[in-house]
């Protein structure tokens, strides 16, 4: 497994639509793998494939609390789909791995249900709420090149992106 480089807005791969996994071959295991470590050495909850700069359908998520008792809990998809969504929304303070330090309150349905083919090819349904119903939904939205400020204003997305720019240049890695 390798840890791999996280990119950056408004770098033009995080507006691409990502394409479908016809098969999880070897190939998309490694993918998957390499960024379960990328996102776990980054301490996100959530990482799409298009932000270390694959365009393959892939998601990873692992919402389990690391710095607690909990035990790792991760989830690894490859064609995510949301086939059911509650009526009820509710709203989370959003951050990403490719906006560093910036945060905004995104209101998505509160429960979801997904499609998805796991690790070893098999489809899979899961139910999701609280945080793991938001993470996959932002992860998601990365895959059809969505990110979580493109729900902002024009004027407040303005503003996130000016703060990321001065972020970013003073950042060694950027
Ligand atoms: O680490 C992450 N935390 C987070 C918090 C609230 C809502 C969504 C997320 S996902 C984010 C990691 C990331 O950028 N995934 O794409
Ligand atoms: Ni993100």
């Amino acid at each position: 497994m390798a840890v791999r480089k996280i990119v950056y807005a408004p770098a033009p791969v995080l507006k691409e639509v990502c394409k479908a996994v016809e098969q999880v071959d070897a190939r998309v295991q490694t993918l998957m793998d390499d960024m379960l470590e990328t996102m776990y050495a980054a301490r996100g909850i959530g990482l799409a494939a298009n932000q270390i700069g694959e365009t393959d359908r892939v998601i990873v998520v692992d919402v389990a609390d690391s710095d607690s008792e909990e035990k790792p809990a991760p989830l690894l998809m490859a064609n995510p789909e949301v086939i059911w969504t509650s009526e009820e929304l509710s709203s989370y303070n959003e951050g990403c791995l490719s906006l560093p330090e910036q945060y905004a309150d995104v209101e998505r349905p509160a429960a979801v249900r997904v499609r998805y083919l796991d690790r070893t090819g098999t489809t899979q349904e899961l139910d999701a709420d609280g945080l793991l119903a938001t993470c996959i939904q932002h992860e998601i939205d990365h895959l059809n090149g969505v990110l979580f400020v493109d729900y902002l204003s024009k004027l407040k997305r303005g503003m996130v992106m000016k703060r990321l720019k001065k972020v970013l240049s003073q950042r060694e890695d950027a």
